[in-house]
This record gives structure tokens, C-alpha cells and sequence, in this order.
């Protein structure tokens, strides 16, 4: 996943690197107080910066006062020996000396369809953990452009959502309605969190909501026979909203847990079938909507994404074709925008090509083994 992002953010990454080696080099490192030093645990970043092996109270066997009332040579000279050690392990970066890599990474997250919004996130966090503050050179150059990336991508991704804690804890049937634009993966989609959620150990059926394209019944009645899933339909053109309330009543009746209901592919534009879509949900009353958009349409999914959330609601994300996306951008970028969780993603054609979001497997997608 995400390979064409993967790649230009292990070239960003060496060229933050690079930069922050050249600080070093040049710079003067930084001094810090010395009765704070002494001092020890009064000042925070200051006493973290100093290695646990060469704590001062540690290292003279008992706490020593800040006052430095013991005048004992020998000490003095060993406070001496300690001071500069813990003047040669810090600096500080500027903007100045980040400026070109921080450009560059704002380009590269732009070119991979990383929102705008979300990319200025990104960047302000970047700023905030790296520049201005004091830096422990004990820190290879690439762990704290690794760690700062991480945390920034960690904000941007959100959580995501406990698809399987919020059923096990929700009265039954769970109803979750599928929505979102033409072709994007709504019905393969609910075929394959179909499967998760019998794999899960919850009893599922499926309500055929998609009474208006032609096939589709067809299409969702094979995926359900193929999975051996309870499938209610009605026939072509009928009213979806009566078919999903009929799939309710079924799972009602027999004690299934979950509801996963079907919708015919519409834009946000299309005032007729968002009022469709707006009784079917007042009808279903689902308990989760999951908007339903493919990876591959960068911007545009999560444009569509933010529109339907206005429009409609969603709970949280589905992302599908991630498999086909070499860009990554709307996949960052979602859950921020529209302040709703990812909650799967479908990374190909087959039944168990599905993840449950993890902010964590995105990142070490993304940044790879050094994650
Ligand atoms: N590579 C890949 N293809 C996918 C994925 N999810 C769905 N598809 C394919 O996308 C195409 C459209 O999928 P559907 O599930 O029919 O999409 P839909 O949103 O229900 O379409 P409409 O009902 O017409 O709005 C199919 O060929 C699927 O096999 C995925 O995660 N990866
Ligand atoms: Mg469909």
C-alpha cells in the first residue's frame, strides 16, 4: 500500500536528516544553567535531557543541594565533568534550519492528495516537536524525524473505531447502513464486513437496499449465497426503505445481531435520491452509517466524504481499493477532514481483503520498518 508516498518520505526523511546533521556540525551546542542542572528534578526538559546513567544525584551516590553549599573540591571538579557532558548532548534546530525539508514534505504530501488542511496539520506538527526545542544528540537525526512524523500522522489518523467492542456492547441488531457514490465498493464491501463479522463470531443478514440499478439485487444475492448470509430483497424498483425495514424485522425476529443494508451508488448533489437516502435512514434507523468511498479518487473521496457527512451523516469511513492507490492522500487524509473515524479499508477483490483501521498500520505502512 501506499508505495509512490512510502518512497518519497524515506527521501524527505534523510533530507530532515541531513539537515539536522548539518546543525549539529555546525552549531554550538547549547548550555544550560547550571544550578538547574544541580538541581536536577526541578527543571523537566532540562533533567530529562540528562541521561539516566549520568543523573547527578545518581552518579554522586545522594541528592546534591541546589544551592551548592559543598564545596569539597573533588565534587566541584566531578560537577564540572558533569555539566559538560550534558552541554555536549543537546542543541536546538531553528526554522531556518528546517525550512527546505519542511517545504519539501509540504510538496510531497500536496502531489499524494493529502488535503490541504490535513497537510497543513501535518507540517505545524512537524514544527512544533522539532523546532525550538532542546534536542538530545544521544537521538540518531532520523529517530526524531521518524518520531515527529509519527506523532503528526498519529494526530491526523485518528483512533478509528472498535467495529467489534461497539457490537459486543450494542443492543441487537446492530443496523449499519452503507452509503456513497456510484462504484465505489458499497456492495463488495458489505459482502466482506459480512464475512469479518461471522469470522468475529456475530450472526449477520443483509437487507438488498439497492432496488435501483439493474443486477443489483442479482449481484449482492451471489456475494450472500457465496458466504451462506441471510440476503432480504424485494424485487427491482421496489421502495428500498420498506426492504431494509423487512431486513430488520427478520434479524428482530431470529436474533441476529448484525444488519448490514445495502444503498443504491448516488453523489450528494442528486436532491431526489438524498431525500430517498434521508427516509431510508429515518426508517432503518441505523446505528452506524459508514460512508463508502474508493482510495484511488484521492481529493475527490474525501470532498464527497465531507459533502455526505453534512449531508447524511457518517459514523465512519470505509476506504476501498487501497490496493490500487500508489498515493496515500486520501487515506491520511479522511478522518480528519470530516472528524469521523476510518474503519476499514479494502485492499482488493476477495472476500477477506479487508484490514479494521489501525492508525498504527498506516504508519508503519507508510514510514515503514523504521516505524
Ligand atoms: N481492487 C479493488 N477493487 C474493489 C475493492 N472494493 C471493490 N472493488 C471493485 O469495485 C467494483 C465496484 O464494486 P461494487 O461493490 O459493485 O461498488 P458499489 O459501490 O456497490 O457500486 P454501485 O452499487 O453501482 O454504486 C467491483 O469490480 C469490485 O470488485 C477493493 O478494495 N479493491
Ligand atoms: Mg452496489
Amino acid at each position: 500500500m501506499f508505495e509512490g508516498l512510502k518512497n518519497k518520505l524515506k527521501g524527505v526523511r534523510s533530507r530532515f536528516g541531513a539537515s539536522i546533521e548539518e546543525h549539529i556540525e555546525e552549531s554550538p551546542v547549547v548550555s544550560l544553567p547550571s544550578q538547574e542542572i544541580y538541581a536536577g528534578e526541578e527543571s523537566s526538559h532540562q533533567a530529562e535531557s540528562i541521561p539516566e546513567d549520568h543523573q547527578v544525584g545518581e552518579l554522586s551516590g545522594k541528592r546534591i543541594p541546589p544551592s551548592g553549599k559543598e564545596t569539597n573540591p573533588q565534587k566541584d571538579g566531578f560537577f564540572t565533568k558533569v555539566k559538560t557532558l550534558v552541554t555536549e548532548r543537546e542543541f536546538i534546530l531553528s526554522e531556518k534550519d528546517l525550512e527546505e525539508p519542511l517545504f519539501e514534505l509540504e510538496m510531497i504530501l500536496l502531489e499524494s492528495d493529502v488535503a490541504l488542511s490535513v497537510t497543513d496539520a501535518i507540517i505545524a506538527h512537524m514544527r512544533q516537536s522539532l523546532i525550538g526545542n532542546h534536542r538530545k544528540i544521544r537521538q540518531s537525526p532520523d529517530e526524531i524525524v521518524t518520531a515527529a512524523l509519527k506523532n503528526a500522522l498519529r494526530e491526523v489518523l485518528g483512533e478509528g473505531l472498535d467495529l467489534v467492542g461497539f457490537i459486543r456492547s450494542h443492543e441487537k441488531p446492530v443496523k449499519i447502513l452503507f452509503t456513497g457514490v456510484n462504484g465505489t465498493g458499497k456492495t463488495t464491501s458489505i459482502a466482506k464486513v459480512g464475512a469479518f463479522l461471522r469470522k468475529e463470531g456475530f450472526s449477520v443478514v443483509i437487507g438488498a437496499g439497492d432496488t435501483y440499478r439493474a443486477g443489483a439485487t442479482e449481484q449482492i444475492r451471489v456475494h450472500a449465497e457465496r458466504l451462506g448470509i441471510r440476503l432480504i430483497h424485494h424485487q427491482e424498483g421496489a421502495d428500498p426503505s420498506a426492504v431494509l425495514f423487512d431486513a430488520v424485522e427478520y434479524a428482530q425476529a431470529h436474533g441476529v445481531d448484525v444488519v448490514l443494508a445495502d444503498t443504491a451508488g448516488r453523489f450528494h448533489n442528486r436532491a431526489n435520491l438524498m431525500s430517498q437516502l434521508e427516509k431510508i435512514r429515518r426508517i432503518f434507523k441505523p446505528d452506524l452509517i459508514f460512508y463508502v468511498d474508493e482510495a484511488t479518487a484521492g481529493n475527490d473521496a474525501v470532498v464527497r466524504a465531507a459533502e455526505f457527512e453534512k449531508t447524511i451523516g457518517a459514523d465512519g469511513v470505509m476506504l476501498t481499493k487501497v490496493d490500487m492507490d500508489k498515493k496515500g492522500g486520501s487515506a491520511i487524509s479522511i478522518a480528519h477532514t470530516i472528524g469521523k473515524p476510518l474503519v476499514f479499508l479494502g485492499v482488493g477483490q476477495e472476500y477477506e481483503d479487508i484490514v479494521h483501521f489501525t492508525p498504527d498500520l498506516i504508519i508503519n505502512e507508510i514510514l515503514g520498518d523504521d516505524a
